[in-house]
């Protein structure tokens, strides 16, 4: 498949005809356990929790579309960085950048900590910064870019760079671009995770979570990143089932003509509201005026679609707007195809404290939109209607 375009990798990376039948859809393997011929003689397949047929092909596709040697699903975007930090024993570092989903940090903080890991936050748009922060237990760090909800952007490559001078891993959670915008293995991250509830499904009705990486074995790891990422899915046992499966393998081919939409829509969204003038500022990788627009574009083919901005007036606007619009649901998550509006602060990231919150601009007048695929007159009309 290495070959082919992203647009028939969506298509076509992992999914044959079904041997027996001749199904071109992948099959729904609903079981839990495979009949075995005699005690240890099966057809590689023993029981659901450590590989299922429908997962397994799920698993194939993802590992092609980030251009890695192997994926692995989990049940959640949160479980599969829950495996990641497996990799870690106690007394091990973890750098991460200070913009994160609020989940991904109230994992970090208030259950890995408790595990024995440290974690240092910090702005990682200037590279520089996170080769201050590294030590020499320093095994993992940790980024996403863009970042959720701010949407700064950081230097994959260089980010690379630094971890492995100091023999540490490099994560990137790549959930907000998909690998139709952007491949950080390509870019030299050792890991790839996202959450597949998002853009990959696209059509917020499953959730799950994927890492995908390239054959390699870390020399503090002492045996291959996947084998022991593997041996980590079925020993923590948060996987998927194959129905969910099944549905994301779906909601997957149509990812690129989604993408597409979602990024012209966002363009659009974006400018509208720069040129609002109840709207103080716009965040949006694609807009000229974003800080590392130009670093953005060298990393990735798409701005994407989400879009943060902050409104004048603070809490009561910020409200009154989220409660006034007609298409825009008022809801947690994103990348489905319908469009969706929050108010971090209160709701995607209230399990960041406020302190943090404050130093990071996650303010009350901040709000996030996950641009859908919608017509764009339309959603611009909506939040017109609103702002007035
Ligand atoms: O919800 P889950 O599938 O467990 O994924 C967690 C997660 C991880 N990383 C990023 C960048 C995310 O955005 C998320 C989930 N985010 C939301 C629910 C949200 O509204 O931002």
């Amino acid at each position: 498949m290495a070959d082919y375009k992203f647009e028939t990798k969506v298509i076509h990376a992992g999914v044959e005809p079904d041997p027996q039948t001749g199904a071109v859809m992948t099959p729904i393997y609903q079981t839990s356990t495979y009949a075995q011929e005699s005690p240890g003689k099966h057809k590689g397949y023993e029981y659901s929790r450590g590989d299922n047929p429908t997962r397994n092909v799920l698993q194939t596709q993802l590992a092609a579309l980030e251009n890695g040697d192997h994926a692995l699903v989990y049940s959640s975007g949160l479980a599969s960085i829950d495996n990641v930090l497996n990799l870690l024993k106690s007394g091990d570092h973890v750098v991460a950048g200070d913009d994160l989903y609020g989940g991904t940090r109230r994992l970090f903080t208030r259950v890995a900590q408790n595990r024995g890991l440290t974690f240092s936050f910090t702005c990682l748009t200037d590279a520089e910064e996170l080769e201050r922060h590294m030590k020499p237990n320093t095994k993992l760090v940790w980024i996403e870019s863009p970042t959720n909800p701010l949407l700064k952007v950081m230097d994959i490559r260089r980010a690379a760079e630094i971890a492995h001078k100091h023999g540490a891993l490099l994560g990137v959670d790549n959930t907000f671009m998909s690998p139709y915008f952007q491949r950080p293995l390509e870019l030299g991250a050792d890991i790839v995770m996202h959450s597949m509830t998002k853009y990959m499904n696209g059509h917020s009705d499953v959730l799950m979570g994927c890492l995908v990486v390239k054959d390699q074995t870390p020399s503090w790891l002492g045996e291959s990143l996947f084998a022991k990422l593997k041996f980590l899915q079925n020993s923590i046992g948060a996987t998927p089932g194959p129905f969910d499966c099944f549905l994301v393998l779906r909601g997957l081919k149509t990812l690129a003509i989604r993408m597409d939409r979602h990024n012209a829509n966002a363009m659009k969204v974006a400018t509208f509201l720069e040129s609002h003038p109840k709207v103080e500022s716009v965040s949006y990788p694609g807009l000229p005026s974003h800080p590392n627009q130009a670093l953005h574009a060298s990393q990735s083919s798409g701005g994407g679609g989400m879009v943060t901005f902050v409104l004048k007036g603070g809490l009561p606007v910020a409200k009154k707007l989220l409660e006034s619009l007609k298409l825009f649901a008022v809801a947690e998550s994103l990348g489905g195809v319908e469009s969706l509006i929050e108010h971090p602060a209160i709701m995607t990231h209230a399990s960041v404290p406020v302190e943090v919150r404050e130093e990071l601009g996650i303010s009350d007048g901040l709000i996030r939109i996950s641009v859908g695929i919608e017509a764009a007159d339309d959603l611009i009309a909506d939040l017109d209607q609103a702002l007035r």
